[in-house]
């Protein structure tokens, strides 16, 4: 049985900020996976580029940070090579739904097993508090000081429509409730989608007041079917839709194939790789 400190790693200094909720995430990831009993050697975490991209330098497990939207291929092209191990990525809000939304939708699509977490924080965070597309109508950030005059993308009915087979909201604040949601990402056999409403103390302090912690509405509590697609899009689109938490869909077994084994069977060394590509090549 794996412990939580399993996953710790102290060699690099910390720099998100005293009362970041990227702390509360670490932790229900940490949580989760030893939950899951997962040998940190069998994970690898990959972030993109922002405050939350950071998470692989302190998690003591194969580690990749790519490039800003990029996470994402680099993520399944790792699962894909190695579908024994368990791929968890951290992207922030303007890396998952602003420059890697293409990515995401097409993710949704191919359903490879891995957890794609998202701190959603409204900001551009580590680039010092532009609005990011979850950011309110109206909301001021620093390139916005009149207010964004666009409404908000609501992930989870990008999610919902995209095809998604996990998809799931948590809280940083409850890190209890988040790291079951994780535990049962890691669990599903496919692409798990989380998106986590995470405090930002710097950028966005609207998110940090106990008013805001209190707004949470937890679907376990309205007896939401996790397994009606249309239920789920009735709790994402409805009043207070992005306060809820919870798992909004879950499709197991479905007919969907999980991966490109079809493909890439077989391929382990880079001969097989090549055998691949060769037929495509054009020669003069
Ligand atoms: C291709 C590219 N464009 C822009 C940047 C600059 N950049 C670095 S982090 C960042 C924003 C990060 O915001 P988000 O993804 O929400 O993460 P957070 O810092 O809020 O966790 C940007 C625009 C970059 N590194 N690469
Ligand atoms: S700027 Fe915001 S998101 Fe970044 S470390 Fe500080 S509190 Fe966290
Ligand atoms: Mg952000």
């Amino acid at each position: 049985m794996t412990s939580i400190g399993d996953y710790h790693c102290n060699e690099v200094k910390r720099s998100w900020c005293p009362g970041c909720g990227d702390f509360g995430i670490e932790a229900a990831l940490k949580s989760a996976l030893s939950k899951s009993n997962i040998e940190p050697k069998r994970v690898m975490t990959v972030g993109g580029i922002g405050c939350s991209g950071l998470l692989p330098y302190w998690t003591k497990t194969n580690s990749f940070v790519g490039l800003h939207g990029r996470a994402l291929p680099a993520a399944i092209g790792m699962s894909i090579a190695d579908p024994d191990s368990q791929v968890v990525v951290m992207a922030g809000d303007g890396d998952a739904y602003g420059i890697g939304v293409g990515h995401l939708v097409h993710a949704f699509r191919r359903n490879q097993k891995l957890v794609y977490m998202v701190a959603n924080n409204g900001v551009y965070a580590l680039t010092k508090g532009q609005v990011s597309p979850t950011a309110e109508l109206n909301a001021k950030g620093s390139s916005t000081p009149f207010g964004i005059n666009m409404p908000p993308i609501d992930p989870i009915s990008l999610a919902l429509i995209s095809g998604g087979t996990f998809v799931a909201r948590g809280f940083a604040g409850d890190i209890p409730h988040l790291a079951e949601i994780i535990e049962r990402a890691i669990a599903h056999e496919g692409f798990s989608f989380i998106d986590i409403l995470q405090p930002c103390v710097s950028y966005h302090k609207n998110m940090c007041d106990s008013s805001y912690a209190a707004s949470m509405i937890k679907l376990e509590a309205s007896n939401h079917d996790a397994g009606d697609l249309n239920a789920a899009l009735t709790q994402a689109r409805g009043e207070n839709g992005n306060r809820k938490v919870g798992i909004f869909y879950c499709k197991e077994n479905n007919n969907r194939k999980v991966s490109d084994a079809h493909m890439y069977a077989g391929c382990r060394s880079s001969e097989d790789i090549l055998g691949l590509i060769r037929p495509m090549r054009v020669t003069g």
